[in-house]
């Protein structure tokens, strides 16, 4: 039970014995789908310091001057604008694009992106699942097995003269290229910044785009979503992949143009895409993509948040900025991520 301070006008758990009290000294709000709320309440009830307190939107009553931290991922546009103390925003993934993309979003509020070893190894299975599947010509063998025939086929390309090109050399990126090249497939990343990677080609910036591109097979987008990046999966780039590379995107929606992907398959200029996620969520039934017969579509399970790591981002980012550390992975909102 919480009550109000009247001298401090801060909250007090009554529920604790006497002497025993602790004041609330700030308050998170979380601000999630509702089917969603529970599995990320939990484990931030469990790691909160007793002095902050949990509060959900549309669950609870709270005062919109005492919330300190807001922890979302998709917030309606000039939501995040109306918490007038705000200190910190917590983004419950990778991705930030969403709260960018309000005009009204507070630029001046630091924005912390999840950064976690678990989200990278996600990504990094789905590449890695999707690139094996086409590699070693999955596909071709499940349709043998269907038709109970021993049908054998020498493959296509060796490993090591499969070149898989990764778009964004960041943590996710990185942490993909390196268990990539260490199945033994060349690997080379594009960001705009070169980077040192062992075993990895770096390419960077628009310059180096076109020469990033004519040397990949299979072509990974996790890219952030800026507005240089929007819409980079089009009919140009494909253009500069070789005849039959096959396109990963488990970055956003935004950065493919369905239309030039379903143009560039259909001319065999592709051989093939797994997209995990789409411009518009979930993929409505009406969409072209789903029935597209070298396209395996996934509905943006690639990576999923752990709430358990969430929780402990929200948890270590709080204590950090009340002991007078710096935030870790906060974004640049100029940059984009
Ligand atoms: C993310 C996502 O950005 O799940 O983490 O899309």
């Amino acid at each position: 039970m919480w009550e109000r301070d009247a001298g401090t006008g801060n909250e007090i758990c009554s529920e604790m014995g006497e002497g025993e009290h602790v004041s609330v000294t700030a308050t998170l709000l979380l601000l999630s789908p509702e089917p969603l709320i529970d599995l990320f309440l939990g484990p931030l009830v469990e790691m909160a310091p007793l002095h902050l307190r949990v509060v959900v939107q549309g669950r609870e009553q709270y005062d919109v001057p005492l919330i300190d931290y807001l922890l979302s991922f998709r917030p309606p546009k000039g939501f995040v604008a109306s918490l007038l103390n705000l200190k910190v925003v917590f983004s419950m993934g990778a991705g930030v694009d969403a709260f960018l993309a309000d005009p009204d979003f507070p630029r001046h509020v630091p924005l912390v992106r999840l950064i976690d070893p678990t989200l990278s190894r996600d990504m990094t299975e789905y590449a890695v699942l999707q690139i094996l599947m086409q590699h070693r010509q999955q596909r071709f063998y499940d349709a043998a097995q269907h038709e109970r025939v021993w049908r054998q086929s020498i493959p296509a390309r060796r490993t090591e003269s499969t070149r898989i090109g990764i778009m964004g050399l960041g943590e996710i990126g990185t942490f993909m290229g390196t268990r990539l090249r260490d199945l033994g497939f060349a690997v080379a990343g594009w960001s705009m910044n070169r980077k040192r990677v062992d075993g990895i080609e770096s390419f960077a910036g628009p310059a180096e785009l076109r020469e990033f591109l004519a040397r990949s097979d299979f072509l990974v987008c996790v890219l952030p979503l800026t507005p240089g990046t929007r819409g980079i999966l089009n009919r140009e780039t494909f253009a500069m992949l070789p005849r039959g590379a096959f396109v990963i995107n488990t970055a956003r929606g935004e950065h493919l143009v369905e239309a030039d992907l379903i143009a560039a398959l259909d001319l065999s200029h592709l051989s093939g895409a797994a997209l995990d996620v789409f411009g518009t969520e979930p993929l409505p039934a009406t969409s072209p993509l789903w029935r597209h017969p070298k396209i395996v579509v996934t509905p943006h399970i690639a990576a999923l948040s752990d709430p358990r790591a969430v929780a402990r981002n929200v948890v270590d980012g709080i204590a950090r900025l009340e002991r007078g550390e710096p935030l870790l992975h906060v974004v640049n909102p100029a940059r984009g991520y």
